[in-house]
């Protein structure tokens, strides 16, 4: 490939003019209206603003079809990852083809139109198998495919009218558009960009300035904002990280821009979308690293790819792409010269010290208030991420406890609240099973659908506790495994979720009885009872489990006490 230059013509956009865009708007108030969820907000952004071009929509079924097989739209052009929207099958029904729906973001403001040409039922196996590699929901994107996405996909071309209102870093946030006039202007010919989720330690500091000088080029900090990987540190974070290492840059040489892309975790196919989104945005390089956009571990306790995968593909498809990879091995802190260095490219590995902290060993360092050494970081970094990541004691976090009617489970809360507020320190809530069902949910049943609420709502209470320094305890049955997984994830963004099995078998709560139900369920006069005749997902790996039958109350809330202690939670 020759070294490219840019082409820093405007690309085609979606949007109407503005005079049509108001017109559009009260026509599409009298549309079928679809909320579109947070991803597929963050999608329609791209879609609208030409980050996804060449796409002039959501994919319809022949586009969808060729892309989950072999990465190419039905004409043959290369786009490796399914934009979707999916919907439910209920909305899907409201909808026939060929008409017009109003996209509405989560306030209910119109956004877009869809003229709706393609409706059908997805293989969401084979889209899994195809995009991610494998069928295993311990991958986020499978996990959100088969768990959190609608069942019917719709497809057609997209007309913008507004683009989504973000009240954050606004003058950091740019249309591809934007940026190719900012380069325009500034006379960049060839632009590096610089794809991340992370905070940048000094280690992403060396590799982009060596990323820059082997391609000549000018650095563009293109960090994600829209959906990164659950559990990673939150955007706002991050950019207020990102402008602190900022400075560090010359400022001639090097720009940042915030990208709302809604991140899939896919690796290779991962890496490629990423390098075409990046050419939309008129740079010409990229910098693909070790294990780019890995979702980590499979649920067979393996990596999902392997570290050097995206930069094979993306190397097989750069031509097309337009984008040169600037590949990059892992770097390594190198003791004996004071700097960081590629790990293959060191020859004297047997003679030097070489130092690295990996993100888990930062993550525990943070927790417990270790010390972060200076080769590794900025103390403004440093400082940022331990504002908002105080060391675990000063954490808020969340006990859930699952299990049958009568397994316990309320009173061992119970006895745990009491004594964590003996302890003191921190506020504490208990989110109790017939608490819950009186004040938030006493509208529900106990279908699947209406359990499932039930635990949504116990889960957002529980998360916003957590996300305040506070510690909420649970005690439902939360049946459902998938549920219990969806408000782990939920609670995990701000702290420690730890789910405490409550194991008392069915047979032992019966023989309790304490309120009389078991009686009436055996009779059939309670419908749905849980272990009696609704299903109960034992939870695989709960942070502990308790035995209860042969074991006192005082001494189960004592183990539960150890468990936080063990885990940093509390103080010993
Ligand atoms: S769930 O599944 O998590 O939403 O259930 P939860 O909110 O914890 O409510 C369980 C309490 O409601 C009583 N109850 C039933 N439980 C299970 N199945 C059926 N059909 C049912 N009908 C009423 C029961 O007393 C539960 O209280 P606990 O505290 O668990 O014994």
């Amino acid at each position: 490939m020759n070294m490219p230059i840019t082409n820093l013509a405007p690309i085609p956009e979606l949007y109407v003019s503005y005079e049509s865009s108001q017109k559009l708007k009260v026509e599409a108030a009298d549309l079928t209206s679809w909320d579109m969820t947070p991803r597929q907000i963050c999608d329609l952004e791209l879609l609208m603003n030409g980050g996804f071009n060449p796409l002039k929509g959501f994919l319809n079924e022949a586009d969808y079809d060729g892309v989950v097989e072999n990465m190419r739209m039905a004409d043959g052009t290369l786009w490796p990852m399914p934009i979707t929207l999916d919907v439910s099958e209920k909305f899907a029904e409201t909808v026939e083809l060929g008409q017009d729906i109003a996209l509405r973001d989560q306030e209910g403001v119109i956004l877009g139109t869809m003229t709706v040409t393609d409706k059908w039922v997805p293989n969401k196996s084979r889209e899994a198998e195809k995009v991610f590699g494998a069928d295993d929901q311990a991958h986020p994107a499978v996990y959100y495919l088969h768990n959190q996405a609608g069942s019917v996909y719709l497809g057609g071309p997209v007309t913008g009218i507004q683009q989504p209102v973000h009240y954050d870093f606004r003058a950091r946030r740019d249309t591809p558009n934007e940026l190719r006039a900012f380069f325009r202007k500034m006379g960049w010919r060839r632009v590096v960009a610089f794809q991340t989720r992370n905070p940048l330690h000094r280690a992403h500091q060396e590799l982009t300035f060596r990323a820059a000088k082997e391609a000549q080029a000018n650095l563009l900090i293109h960090p994600v904002v829209g959906l990164t990987k659950p559990g990673d540190v939150d955007h706002f974070t991050r950019v207020r990280c990102y402008e602190a290492v900022l400075d560090k840059y010359p400022a001639s040489t090097t720009t940042m821009s915030l990208l709302n892309l809604a991140m899939r975790m896919a690796g290779p196919r991962e890496a490629v979308w990423h390098g075409l989104i990046r050419g939309n945005h008129g740079c010409t390089h990229m910098i693909v690293g070790r294990d780019h956009a890995g979702p980590g571990k499979n649920s067979a306790g393996e990596d999902f790819y392997g570290a050097y995968d995206a930069q094979d593909l993306y190397r097989t498809y750069q031509d097309e792409i337009g984008v040169e990879m600037v590949d990059f091995k892992h770097m390594v802190w190198v003791q004996e010269r004071a700097q960081y260095e590629p790990a293959d490219e060191i020859e004297d590995r047997d003679n030097v010290t070489i130092l690295n902290i990996s993100g888990t060993e930062l993550r525990r360092r943070l927790a417990e208030g270790l010390e972060i050494p200076e080769w590794f970081s900025f103390p403004e970094v440093v400082n940022e991420l331990r504002r908002t990541r105080p060391p675990r004691a000063q954490q808020g976090f969340t006990v859930f406890f699952t299990g049958f009617s009568g397994s316990g489970k309320s009173t061992i809360a119970n006895a745990v609240m009491v004594k964590l507020m003996e302890m003191g320190g921190r506020p504490v809530t208990l989110l109790d099973g017939d608490i819950v069902r009186k004040n938030l949910s006493s509208e529900l049943g106990f279908s699947k659908e209406h359990r499932d609420l039930n635990i949504r709502r116990i889960g957002y209470v529980a998360s916003e506790i957590t996300k305040n320094g506070g510690i909420a305890i649970c005690a439902p049955i939360a049946p459902y495994a998938t549920t219990r997984r969806a408000v782990r994830e939920d609670i995990e963004a701000f702290g420690a979720f730890v789910e405490v099995h409550v194991a008392t078998s069915i047979e032992e709560c019966e023989k309790r009885d304490r309120k009389g139900l078991y009686k009436l369920a055996r009779a059939g006069k309670i419908k749905e009872f849980t272990g009696i005749s609704d299903p109960y997902d034992v939870p695989e790996s709960p942070e502990l489990r308790l035995e209860t039958e042969s074991v006192d109350v005082d001494n189960c809330a004592h183990q539960v006490i150890l468990k936080l202690e063990s885990m940093g939670l509390i103080a010993g």
